[in-house]
């Protein structure tokens, strides 16, 4: 892999590894702003990151189903319908150190600031492939790759979501031009990525080439592998190898809030606890509660940010009479009425961590 012509990257971000490059923002840092800036946005790559030109970008639309190939440029595209969504994205990883500390697990290191909460704009893919004449048929999976660079498990990366979440009502999957009102970084995926609000990160595709409709999953190794959960008796590579296709992709996430910040004022004994909560696919957060004391009895917090049915929520909440140390939990609530538990099950892969929210002070 050739790591030789990479953008400058944000300065902002603890990297956890360099090539292929892999950084995140503490999330102290994330909870002051609504709309990520692009610069605290983590970056995870599975390979180079490529500078491509804008201006001769296009993809490839293969129909298998039809026997049709076609390509649309980035101007024709553009051409389109422009949509905006502003969508919460998250690796599958985020919050894997902690899943650590039940029992090691195997991929980087992440802590909780691997979520990102942007605004995205470009054309729906259904409005492309309606555009292109490729028709709705249940059961059918569209196919996204990007052919940039190589990866470490694959010679391209590559994902796909059933045709059905690309048609639905409403439905907010895009080929995204433009990332916070401005063109997308190369370390985002610019010219073109695919942005799938509700779905992990790793299905976002950067960088992207060829759209296929197919009658199967993406064959790629990030759709077959890796991003799966596999049962927790599962617990080594050797033990992986042969049970990977038996294990669907993974998806939505799961429900999930997070402590990002704790100031005590200790004069007081007044405690400021600021946090972050996401929503699965099954409708936004509508309750964050927190405890001091281990659960027993929770305190609604405030909700000081929160828009349309993907983005993060931002919450903060005063506590008085609080102790010396102690402990503060968060747990999340939805529209449809999940309410996050209190633990989440060991995967060898350490991934979809959302065990209540916890931080010491
Ligand atoms: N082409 C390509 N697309 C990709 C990846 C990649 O390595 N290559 N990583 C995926 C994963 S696992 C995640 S979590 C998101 C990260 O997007 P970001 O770096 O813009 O935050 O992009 C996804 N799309
Ligand atoms: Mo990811």
């Amino acid at each position: 892999m050739d790591f030789s012509s990479e953008p400058p990257h944000s300065r902002l971000l603890r990297v956890q590894g360099r090539e292929p490059f892999n950084a995140e923002p503490p999330s102290s840092s994330l909870v002051n702003h609504h709309i990520t800036p692009v610069e605290l946005v983590y970056n995870r790559n599975h390979g180079p990151v490529r500078i491509l030109d804008e201006h001769s970008h296009s993809i490839q639309i293969q129909d298998e189903i039809h026997a049709k190939n076609m390509t649309i440029s980035l101007p024709e595209l553009k051409s389109l319908p422009r949509a905006s969504v502003v969508a919460a994205h998250q690796c599958a990883g985020n919050r894997r150190n902690e899943m650590g500390k039940i029992k090691p697990v195997t991929g980087t290191g992440w802590d909780d600031g691997v979520v990102a909460n942007c605004r995205w704009d470009g054309v729906r893919l259904r409005d492309v492939l309606v555009h292109v004449g490729v028709p709705y048929a249940e059961d059918l999976h569209v196919c996204f790759a990007s052919h940039a660079a190589p990866c470490q498990d694959d010679k391209y990366y590559g994902a796909s979501i059933p045709m059905k979440r690309a048609y639905a009502l409403e439905s907010d999957v895009l080929l995204a031009y433009e990332m916070n009102e401005e063109p997308i970084p190369s370390d985002h995926g610019g010219p073109l990525r695919v942005v799938v609000p509700g779905v992990v990160g790793a299905r976002w595709v950067k960088w992207v080439d060829t759209l296929t409709i197919s009658a199967h999953e993406s064959p790629n190794a990030y759709q077959q592998r890796d991003y799966k959960v596999l049962p927790p008796n599962v617990d080594s590579i050797e033990a992986a190898g042969p049970v990977w296709a038996r294990y669907p992709p993974l998806m939505t996430l799961p429900l999930n809030s997070v402590v990002a910040t704790v100031d005590h004022d200790l004069q007081h004994g007044r405690l400021v606890v600021k946090g972050y909560a996401t929503p699965s696919d099954e409708g936004n957060i509508t309750v964050v509660d927190v405890s001091t004391d281990d659960g027993k009895t929770w305190v609604p917090a405030r909700i000081v940010y929160q828009e349309g049915k993907w983005s993060w929520t931002l919450w903060e909440v005063e506590l008085f009479d609080v102790q010396l140390h102690g402990v503060v939990l968060s747990r999340a609530t939805d529209a449809s009425g999940n309410v996050q538990n209190r633990e989440c099950e060991w995967n060898f892969r350490g991934v979809a961590y959302n065990a209540w929210g916890r931080r010491e002070w």
